[in-house]
Formats: C-alpha cells, sequence, structure tokens
C-alpha cells in the first residue's frame, strides 16, 4: 500500500486523456488499493487515476461517512443521463480549498467493470452522480473549474500557483536547513 502524489491544477498532466484497461491483473489491483489509500488519507469522496498521473480508465469512490463503501469503476461508460439537471458545490483533491457550483444531469446509469474484470451497472443519484461525473471528465482530461466563468478559472489558477511556489521555497528552507 502507499499513498500517491495528487497533481495539482494548473498540471498539464490533467489533461491528459486515459486509455482503457486491457488487463486485469495484480498491478491493477495494486493501483486500485493504492488510489483508494491515497484517497481515505486525503480525505476525499473520489479520486481518478489521471489525478495521481496514471492516464488509464480508474476510479474509486466512497461517499459514505464512514469509508464503508469503496467502489471500483474500471472503463465506466454513461449509459444514460437524466435530462433534469442538478446544481452541486464541487470540490476536487488537485484544486484544493476551492469549491464552486456546477450544473450536470442530475441521474446516471453507469456500467463499469470490478477490478476483478466483472461488469456492473449503477443508477445514480445525489452526490454518488456528481462524484461519478466529475471523475469520469478526469479521465477525459477535463478538471471542474473548467465549467466556471474564464474569470473565476484564472483566479483560482493564480491562486494555486501562489501556493504551490509558496510550498517549493518552504521545501528548499527545508532542505538548506539540513545542509549546515
Ligand atoms: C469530487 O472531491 C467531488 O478542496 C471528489 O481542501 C466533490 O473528494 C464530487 C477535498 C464534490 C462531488 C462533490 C477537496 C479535500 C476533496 C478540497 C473530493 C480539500 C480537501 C475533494
Ligand atoms: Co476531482
Amino acid at each position: 500500500m502507499a499513498i500517491l502524489n495528487i497533481l495539482r491544477y494548473p498540471d498539464p498532466r490533467l489533461h491528459k486523456v486515459a486509455q482503457p484497461v486491457a488487463v486485469f491483473d495484480e498491478r491493477l489491483a495494486q493501483l486500485v488499493a493504492d488510489m483508494a489509500e491515497t484517497m481515505y488519507d486525503a480525505p476525499g469522496i473520489g479520486l481518478a487515476a489521471t489525478q495521481v498521473d496514471v492516464h488509464e480508465q480508474v476510479i474509486v469512490i466512497d461517499t459514505t461517512e464512514d469509508k464503508s463503501a469503496l467502489v471500483a469503476y474500471i472503463n465506466p461508460e454513461i449509459l444514460w443521463s437524466s435530462d433534469d439537471k442538478q446544481v452541486y458545490d464541487e470540490g476536487c483533491l488537485s484544486v484544493p480549498g476551492v469549491y464552486d457550483g456546477v450544473e450536470r444531469p442530475s441521474k446516471v446509469k453507469v456500467r463499469a467493470y470490478d477490478v476483478k474484470g466483472q461488469p456492473f451497472e449503477v443508477e445514480a443519484d445525489g452526490l454518488l452522480a456528481v462524484c461519478i461525473q466529475h471523475e469520469m471528465d478526469h479521465l477525459l482530461g477535463k478538471v471542474f473549474v473548467e465549467y466556471l466563468s474564464p474569470l473565476k478559472r484564472n483566479r483560482i489558477k493564480t491562486k494555486l500557483q501562489k501556493e504551490e511556489r509558496g510550498a517549493q521555497r518552504e521545501a528548499q528552507l527545508r532542505a538548506q536547513g539540513r545542509r549546515y
């Protein structure tokens, strides 16, 4: 088990398109286990492989409070989405500290494969429907801030770049502190 590094917006690698998983083997099981550990550690309710710089169609989601219902969605496909929409205040582990409203279909029917390669279908509404659509966007290289206005998106970009520079400076000072 391992906690993986989560890419942060505006990292260009968040815009890569994920490829389907072809082989359901021990390597895939390990990736899913590591993604789950990374998500729970954060803590978050959903994580796409893209966010840990693995460009394969793998998602983990657990929307329960007590971390009791982990589901891995491999090669997910939306079979149907409702005409009615809902607006939900979304966040993202790759966009820390930022939450904003995104409108999406309120219900979706999804087909995916589990970690052993067994196909399954889920009809989701509420938070789970939001989360599935948000994570599937990651596999297409799309981050939720792309639904916001260019003004908001640029403010978010500037804020996160500033935080990133601050973090790098601190890391450098720590390394210097150890040298002298
Ligand atoms: C996607 O997001 C999602 O900013 C999953 O500082 C979000 O787990 C789907 C998180 C909302 C549906 C609704 C975000 C943790 C976690 C942060 C997450 C943060 C710490 C986000
Ligand atoms: Co996200």
